[in-house]
């Protein structure tokens, strides 16, 4: 059997959350960049693959999955050494992560990130909306709630929620600076999630190029 392939792009949160669960299981993968600028992902290859054209796609020996909050559990159950990331018998668990996963994607990622980075890459915007900075902070608000008894999202120990928030939150922290007198768990947990030991090599780059490129085309917005 061949290794997984995973289809992406390093500025992407959601296929850096991929590249942190690959590293967090030691799952040897091969990484390869589609560049959605070029349109790579608009090619007939990448749709018999993936006919919505999102990143990151995984090719697992001819079985795609995309979505990477499918991905996650999906690389866990099949190739980790341990369920610790994602509980295989603990129903309860599992339900709070599956929750936790939901809203990364749907509030963390739909709503926060594509309302500041839409606007930048389709109307030439140069700024974030009022409303796109109030729901962030109503985001950080949800956060600081689950982590109120926890050290991570669900319970004491790291799962693929916080490898999927954790990517999530790194962009929108520089977007949007967290006040660390109204958000101290949230600012704590993420200090834990930047100390794993493949967090800078998994996330910090492609974020660091990421949110250069963003601003970068907010500045051009300005001229
Ligand atoms: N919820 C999806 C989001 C995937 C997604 O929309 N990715 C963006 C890049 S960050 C993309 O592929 N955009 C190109 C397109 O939709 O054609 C996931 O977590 O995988």
């Amino acid at each position: 059997m061949g290794k997984p392939i995973l289809y992406g792009m390093e500025i992407s949160t959601v296929v850096r959350s991929v590249l942190m669960v690959a590293k967090a299981i030691d799952l040897d993968i091969e990484y390869r960049e589609i560049d959605l600028f070029a349109g790579d992902h608009l090619k007939e290859e990448y749709l018999k693959m993936n006919p919505q054209h999102t990143i990151p796609t995984l090719d697992d020996n001819g079985e795609y999955l995309w979505e990477s909050h499918a991905i996650a559990p999906y690389l866990v159950e099949k190739y980790a050494k341990d369920d610790s990331l994602f509980p295989k018998n603990d129903i309860r668990k599992r339900a709070r992560i599956n929750q936790r996963l939901h809203f990364d994607n749907g509030v963390l990622y739909g709503l926060c990130i594509r309302g500041i980075v839409m606007p930048v890459y389709t109307q030439n915007k140069s700024t974030i909306s009022p409303e796109t900075i109030d729901d962030v902070n109503k985001a950080y608000v949800h956060m600081e709630k689950f982590l109120e008894k926890d050290l991570y999202l669900v319970g004491d120990s790291l799962t693929i929620a916080d490898l999927a928030c954790g990517a999530s939150i790194s962009a929108l922290f520089e977007f949007v600076p967290a006040d660390p007198a109204k958000y101290p768990k949230l600012l704590a947990w993420f200090e834990r999630i930047k100390a794993l030991p493949y967090y800078k090599e998994a996330n910090e780059k492609g974020n660091i190029a990421y949110i250069k490129m963003v601003r970068d085309l907010m500045a051009k917005g300005k001229q």
